[in-house]
């Protein structure tokens, strides 16, 4: 009698567990997800100080006291990550998956079996692309080609006087929107301008190791650089380690004009410094934004299929330290 009693409560623990009563990780889905909405969120990785001020956008904003149940999975830059990450999110049953794509190729499969489950995919920062638009519901980022529009116009109107420009492209990860928009604004540039030539160009997978790494070489290549075009700020930096090092002159009044991209918080400081004399705008504060479409989602109605969030540039000649200190990243 006692064995038998034995098994079955064996029997009904296991039931329970298996139905999702289990104890909660950051894996299995509980009992205290009652009432909460579960989000599965794909991020990129932790490459930049752009990607690390957006995952604390997303986890501040979407954080149980509000209501939701975060499960982040970091892809470390790599997409097989994410595509294992979003079934992992379709077998645990959450509520929206929110996704952060690496590239913008390779989504039509893993995203027709999201779509199969019924569950929404919210997109943000960069896009994918595809000819099936019914695969995601909605995607809010940067306009990446716009940003690097107001990085070729800056630089056409500084060295309006110049018949050459010798210009090092540092890449940001190929294949990601971010780096395919901040190029062809470049490329379509040197296209119009006669006097404009790329001299050297190579991904530095928007890491601060990689930009060091690249510069580094360039450096030793070419006695003259007259415009570095960086796809981030952490490049950026990498970037400024390697030219203080070879003892290069760059920056405001330098030989060498930086380009770069995001205006995060040590972005501008090294802006204000005159380090970079360029940098633009990428906002990366998605957490409310991403909460304001599952809200709008929740109540029936229909978020907008595309936004695009606004964005400055600031200059090493004008900014101030109060238009840093009055920023939120
Ligand atoms: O510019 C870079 C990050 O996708 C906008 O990714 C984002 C880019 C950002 O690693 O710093």
């Amino acid at each position: 009698m006692k064995k038998l009693l034995v098994i079955l409560m064996c029997i009904l623990a296991t039931t329970l567990v298996s139905c999702g009563w289990g104890s909660s990780n950051d894996g299995a889905l509980s009992n205290n997800d009652e009432g909460l909405i579960v989000i599965g969120f794909s991020q990129v990785g932790a490459e930049s100080d752009w990607r690390l001020a957006n995952t604390k956008s997303m986890r501040e904003t979407l954080s149980e006291e509000n209501g939701y149940r975060l499960i982040l999975r970091d892809a470390q830059q790599k997409p097989e990550n994410q595509y294992a990450a979003i079934r992992e999110f379709i077998e645990m049953g959450v509520d929206y998956i929110v996704l952060a794509p690496i590239t913008e190729e390779g989504w039509d499969q893993v995203l027709s079996e999201a779509r199969a489950a019924g569950i929404p995919v919210i997109i943000v920062d960069r896009m994918i692309s595809t000819e099936d638009n019914s695969l995601y519901t909605c995607w809010v980022g940067s306009n990446f080609r716009k940003e690097g529009e107001a990085a070729v116009a800056w630089i056409g109107q500084t060295f309006w006087d110049r018949p050459t420009l010798k210009i090092v492209h540092l890449q940001g990860s190929m294949g990601s929107s971010a780096q395919i928009g901040r190029s062809a604004s470049l490329m379509a540039a040197v296209d119009s301008y006669p006097g404009w030539e790329i001299i050297y160009s190579a991904s530095g997978d928007f890491t601060q190791v990689k930009g060091k790494e690249i510069m580094e070489y360039v450096l030793k290549q070419f006695d003259q650089i007259d415009v570095l075009y960086c796809e981030n700020d952490n490049m950026a930096f990498g970037a400024i380690e390697a030219m203080d090092a070879a003892q290069r002159s760059y920056g405001v009044g330098g030989a060498i004009t930086v380009i770069s991209f995001d205006a995060t918080q040590a972005g501008l400081e090294d802006t204000l410094r005159g380090k970079i004399n360029y940098n633009v705008e990428c906002n990366p504060l998605h957490g409310p934004r991403v909460e304001a479409i599952i809200l709008q989602l929740e109540s029936g109605g229909v978020p907008d299929k595309l936004v695009y969030v606004e964005e400055a540039a600031f200059d090493a000649t004008t900014i101030t330290q109060e238009i840093i200190d009055q920023r939120a990243y």
